[in-house]
């Protein structure tokens, strides 16, 4: 996968390549990534790249030259914007077959509206709160994306996820057995593969059901459970309500 990114703060991007998973993709050769600064596009002799808004309202909007310069010749143009669609797992797992993206990054109150219908495919954005910019939602994208490319983290937990991606995750335990008084749950330590599934599976619905219903409906709605799983997933409500 190879990345561009469009931004007037590129310094942003530098963290990403630096830790963990992504780095190792990275030194792996999983994606490329290349930064450009907006400003660095504009002609205006004072680099200016935004402007006031036609006909009155807040803010300043950014000005068409710079990011027409800037997004010539690029191949599938994705505008982080809070107008956008919102991302989810099917987004990520449909860009991550592309072999190159654009990613512009907006800040101030937008861009001009003829930059996106010239040049933009898709606009995104990553949930229902207000940010600055469009630079963390890029990076954001990215990171759920470059974890999905071939090679960079295992298909088995790939697979798993895929399965469970509308369960939330059981709670998990490591050593010691006791800490600050605080023990781990019995069921854990019995040895007993099926209990242990059964049981993880109990909670993950439960806690599933509590925090994340809509999660469930939608789970249901898409016949993404095992009917194993439907049959907890009914007993559980039923014991719910009662
Ligand atoms: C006054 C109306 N505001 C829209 C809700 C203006 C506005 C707010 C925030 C305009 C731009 C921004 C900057 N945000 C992003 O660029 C952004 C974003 C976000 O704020 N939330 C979630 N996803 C995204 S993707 C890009």
């Amino acid at each position: 996968m190879k990345f561009t990114v469009l931004s007037l703060f590129p310094d942003f991007f530098n963290s990403l390549n630096q830790f963990g998973i992504i780095r190792r993709a990275l030194e792996e050769n999983r994606f490329s990534l290349d930064v450009y600064n907006i400003r660095d596009f504009s002609t205006d002799k004072h680099r200016r790249v935004d402007d006031y808004p036609y006909a009155g309202g807040s803010g300043m909007v950014m000005t068409p030259q710079p990011l027409a310069d800037a997004l010539a010749g690029r191949k599938h143009v994705i505008y982080l914007s809070p107008r956008g669609e919102r991302l989810t797992q099917d987004i990520v797992r449909d860009l991550a077959g592309y072999e190159e993206l654009t990613l512009l990054c907006g800040h101030y109150e937008g861009i001009d509206q003829r930059i996106i219908d010239r040049y933009v495919e898709k606009e995104i954005s990553i949930g229902d709160y207000v940010l600055s910019g469009g630079e963390i939602p890029a990076m954001v994208l990215m990171d759920a994306i470059i974890r999905l490319l071939p090679g960079v983290i295992t298909q088995d937990s790939l697979t798993h996820e895929s399965h469970n991606l509308f369960l939330l995750e059981y709670d998990q335990y490591t050593r010691p057995e006791t800490f600050d008084g605080q023990t781990v749950p019995e069921i854990l330590l019995s040895g007993n593969h099926a209990l242990i599934e059964d049981y993880r599976l109990e909670q993950a619905i439960r806690l599933t059901l509590e925090r994340r219903p809509d999660l469930i409906e939608e789970g249901i709605r898409q016949g993404a459970f095992t009917s194993n799983q439907l049959n907890r997933i009914n007993q559980l409500r039923e014991e719910e309500k009662s």
